[in-house]
C-alpha cells in the first residue's frame, strides 16, 4: 500500500482552484499548506480545500512544512524561483507550463533538481486529454500505417483574457501559452523534431504579444507537421479548448474534430468514435476537456513519486517541448528555418 504524500501549492489563482480539486480526487495526496503573494487568495484557497495553513512567503512555507512535493501554479515569471527553492530544500516539484520564460532558465531548473536529487515533473495536461490518448493508441496500433503528415490546430476566439488577464500582458504570448500545449501534442503523437519554420503576428490591438503562430516542422522521422494556433480566429465552430487533428499515414488517416469526434479512415472502412472527457462536478464547463484530464496527470505524478520512478512528463522531457517553443520564437525573429539541435542550453 503506497503511503499518503504531503504537498503544498504555491500560486492560488484561477487555475489552482481546479488543479487542487483534481488532487482532491486522489486519496493518497494530502494538501497541508498553500501560498500566494495575495493573502486573501491563500486564505480562501486553504479554507476551500481544507489546508491547515496558508503563507504569503514561500521560504517560510519550506522552512516550516514537512513536504513530499510542491505543486507550483504561479504565473510563469515565478516558476524558476520556486522550483530552485524546492530543490534547495530537497523537495520534489511539479511545475505548471510553460516551464520557464526562456530556454536557459528551463535548463537551470532541470539541472537544479538533478543536482539536488529531487524529481521535477511538469504539469502539461493537453497530451492527457481523453481524445489525445485515444489518438496515440490508434497510432501505436499501426492502423493508419507509417505517418507522413500531421496537422495540429488550436484556433479560437474564446475570450481567454477574461479568466486569465495576465495573458494580455505577456510579450511572448501564444507560442509560450498554447505552443507549450500543442507543440507537446505534436511530439507526443509524431516524435521529435529536426527543424522548423515559424511565422507569428498580433491581430488583437489590445494585447502585447503575438496571438497567432503557424509552425511548419520536419520531424526526425521525415514526416511533416503543421501546428497552428490563434486566439484571433472567429470561425463557424468555436472549438475552445479542443485541439483538432488530421494525421495521415501510409494505410489511412485519422481526424479529431469538434465535440471529441474521432474518425479513423482505412481502405475498407471509416470508424467513428466520440471520446468525451469525464465530467467531474468541480470542472468549469468551458474548460471541462482540459480540467478533467488533470486527475489522470496528477495520478501519474503521485504514483511516480510514491514508487520512486519518473512520471511521463519530466522536466527533461518538457525541456524538449520548450526547445520547440523558443526555436519558434527564434525562427519568427530571424525569418529562417531553425534546426532544433542548435537551440539548446
Ligand atoms: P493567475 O494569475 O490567476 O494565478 C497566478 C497566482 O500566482 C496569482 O494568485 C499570483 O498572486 C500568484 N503568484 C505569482 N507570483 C507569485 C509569487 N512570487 N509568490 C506567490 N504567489 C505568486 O494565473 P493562472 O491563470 O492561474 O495561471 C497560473 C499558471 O497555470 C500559469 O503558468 C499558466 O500558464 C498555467 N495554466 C495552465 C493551464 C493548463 O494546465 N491547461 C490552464 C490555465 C493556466
Ligand atoms: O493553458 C492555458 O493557459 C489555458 C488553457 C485553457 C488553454 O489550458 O488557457
Amino acid at each position: 500500500m503506497n503511503r499518503t504524500l504531503r504537498f503544498a501549492v504555491i500560486g492560488c489563482g484561477f487555475w489552482a482552484q481546479y488543479q487542487i480539486a483534481a488532487w482532491k480526487e486522489l486519496e493518497a495526496a494530502e494538501l497541508v499548506a498553500v501560498c500566494d503573494l495575495d493573502e486573501e487568495k491563500a486564505l480562501r484557497t486553504a479554507e476551500k480545500f481544507g489546508a491547515a495553513r496558508h503563507y504569503t512567503n514561500a521560504q517560510e512555507l519550506f522552512e516550516k512544512e514537512k513536504l513530499d512535493f510542491v505543486d507550483i501554479i504561479t504565473t510563469v515569471e515565478a516558476h524558476a524561483v520556486f522550483v530552485i527553492m524546492a530543490a534547495k530544500f530537497g523537495v520534489s516539484a511539479i511545475c505548471q507550463k510553460p516551464l520557464g520564460p526562456d530556454l536557459k532558465t528551463a535548463r537551470e531548473m532541470v539541472e537544479a533538481c538533478k543536482q539536488a536529487g529531487v524529481s521535477l515533473f511538469v504539469h502539461e495536461n493537453f497530451r492527457w486529454q481523453a481524445p489525445i490518448r485515444q489518438v496515440r493508441e490508434v497510432l501505436d496500433s499501426g492502423k493508419i500505417g507509417e505517418v507522413f503528415k500531421g496537422r495540429v490546430t488550436f484556433c479560437s476566439a474564446f475570450p481567454v483574457y477574461d479568466n486569465q488577464p495576465v495573458l494580455a500582458e505577456l510579450d511572448k504570448f501564444i507560442l509560450a501559452d498554447i505552443g507549450s500545449h500543442v507543440l507537446d501534442i505534436a511530439r507526443f503523437l509524431m516524435g521529435e523534431v529536426d527543424n522548423l519554420r515559424c511565422l507569428t503576428r498580433r491581430v488583437n490591438p489590445r494585447i502585447k504579444g503575438e496571438d497567432v503562430a503557424n509552425v511548419l516542422m520536419e520531424m526526425k522521422s521525415g514526416a511533416h507537421c503543421f501546428v497552428e494556433m490563434s486566439y484571433a480566429s472567429l470561425l463557424e465552430r468555436e472549438a475552445f479548448p479542443e485541439t483538432l487533428l488530421l494525421i495521415e499515414g501510409s494505410k489511412g488517416s485519422l481526424r479529431l474534430d469538434c465535440d471529441f469526434q474521432l474518425s479513423i479512415t482505412s481502405p475498407k472502412e471509416i470508424e467513428k468514435r466520440k471520446v468525451s472527457p469525464e465530467m467531474y462536478h468541480w470542472v468549469n464547463p468551458d474548460y471541462a476537456l482540459v480540467q478533467s484530464c488533470m486527475v489522470d496527470l496528477n495520478r501519474d505524478f503521485l504514483q511516480a513519486l510514491q514508487e520512486g520512478r519518473q512520471a511521463e512528463i519530466t522536466g527533461e522531457d518538457n525541456y524538449r517541448t520548450m526547445q520547440l517553443v523558443y526555436a519558434s520564437y527564434a525562427s519568427a525573429e530571424s525569418g529562417q528555418v531553425v534546426k532544433i539541435e542548435a537551440v539548446t542550453f
